[in-house]
This record gives C-alpha cells, structure tokens and sequence, in this order.
C-alpha cells in the first residue's frame, strides 16, 4: 500500500483564501490512475482549513476554542475535501471519503478502524481522508494535521511508502541556497520558516517523516507540480525529490 500526502500547498492556492488548485488535483488524480497498488490519500487543509484556523486563532494544542471557529474550519474542510472527492472522480477513481473523525478518538486512533482503511483500499476505492478540527473532549477541540495522520496511519498499516506532495522539489539545507538533499539519514536540525500553516508546515512533515522512517517505511518528499514525480517514485523510476530511508 502507498499512503499519499497531498500538501495544501498543491491542492489550493495559499496567496489567496478559499481558492482551491482543480487543475492540479485533476492532474495529479490522473497521474495516480497508473499505480496498480491500493492507496490511501490524505490532505492538507491550506487556503481553506488554516484561513479559518488562523482567523479564530485554532492551533493543534487542544483548547476551548471558538465554537463558531471549529463549525467554520469543519466546514471548509469538508467544502475542500469534497472538491478533491470530485476530481478524483471525474478523473476515472474511485474515491472514498474518509473524515479523521471515522477512525480517531480524541486524539489516538481507533486501531480496528485503521486497519479496515486497508481493506477498502484493497478494492480499488481510494480512501480519501483530511487534516481537521477535532472533538478532543472536555469541551476541548483540537487541528490535527493531514502530516500527523501519514505518522498514524503508517504506524498501523505500515505502507510500502509513504509519499509528501508539496509545492517544492524536497527538502532543502536552507532556504537560501535551496540546495536540495536527496537523502536523509539523521535527524536535521529544522531552520525556522514564515508559514501560514498552524499545524508547522515543512517542519511539521519533516518531524513525521523521521517518525515513519523509524517505524520502517521509506518516505519521499515529492514536489506534485509535476505529478508524473510522483508516480516515478511508487514505480521506482527515476526519482527526484529527498527520501527518508525506513
Ligand atoms: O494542512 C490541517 O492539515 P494540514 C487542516 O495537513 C486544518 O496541516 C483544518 C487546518
């Protein structure tokens, strides 16, 4: 099984609220019709998700928030992931939606749960899930990242890969130089960056990535501009982005 990150970056144009990329969800989605393993798909929030989550000051510690910020958020999401459910669609997929909130409890998963996301997979359907803002309990709520849920989900369903579609070539050594490592071995110490992201952006993937290589699956970060990148890697060809060995 593939698990497959679709970052917010891609899916939606983060310079503006409320705009998401269909072109490129198309694009991708069709690029995905050439995998013959089950896959599993999760995505970021980007313009929609962390607009609103920015807007009503929600971040990932749980908290009493707004209640009127968590309707907003939830709904966005589910407004975004539906558009990414039709694209797949219409792209000749079969996707599956799949909201966090179907196999998490708080925040820990629910173990059977997870393991049936493997079986539906397994009939060709795609299950399609989303990062979102969560009952936590206690009146509290919480934003769990899409990048928490690939730790998740790899942690019970160890995939074969594990794949971080974001709007760049990799991870670079910094930003400035853009030099981009095709290979991490230790833990990198993380450079600080301006994000909109409340859940940590590239830091936040680059933390999940360490903790699904450890576990034993190969991560690789891709840059989904140019999907065919994408399936280069799950095919084993020509790869061009940074990979995390498991
Ligand atoms: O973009 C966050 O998911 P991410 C989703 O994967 C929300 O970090 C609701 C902001």
């Amino acid at each position: 099984m593939i698990l497959v990150k679709l970052g917010g970056s891609i899916i939606t144009n983060k310079e503006k609220p409320l705009t998401p990329n269909r072109k490129l969800i198309r694009k991708i989605a069709s690029s995905l019709k050439n995998v013959d393993e089950p896959i599993v798909v999760i995505h970021g929030g980007g313009s929609f998700g962390h607009y609103w989550s920015v807007k009503y000051d929600m971040h990932t510690k749980p908290q009493k928030y707004s209640i009127k910020g968590v309707a907003t958020v939830k709904n966005s999401m589910v407004e975004l992931n539906s558009i990414v459910l039709e694209s797949f669609l219409e792209s000749g997929l079969k996707p599956y939606c799949l909201p966090p909130s179907d196999f998490m409890i708080g925040d820990k998963p629910l173990t059977k749960k997870v393991k049936e996301i493997s079986n539906i997979a397994k009939t060709g359907l795609i299950p399609i899930s989303y990062g979102d803002a969560m009952w936590f309990g206690k009146n509290k709520f919480y934003i769990l990242s899409g990048d928490r849920i690939m730790g998740v989900l790899s942690k019970l369903l160890r995939p074969r890969l594990a794949i971080f579609v974001t709007n760049v070539d990799g991870v670079y050594s910094d930003m400035k130089s853009k030099n981009l490592l095709n290979e991490i071995t230790t833990e990198i110490p993380i450079t600080s960056e301006v994000t909109m992201d409340v859940t940590g952006g590239m830091s936040r993937k680059i933390k999940e990535a360490f903790y699904i290589s450890k576990g034993g699956t190969d991560v690789f970060f891709v840059n989904g501009k140019i999907p065919k990148r994408i399936t280069n890697a799950i095919n084993g060809k020509s790869f061009e982005g940074t990979i995390f060995r498991g």
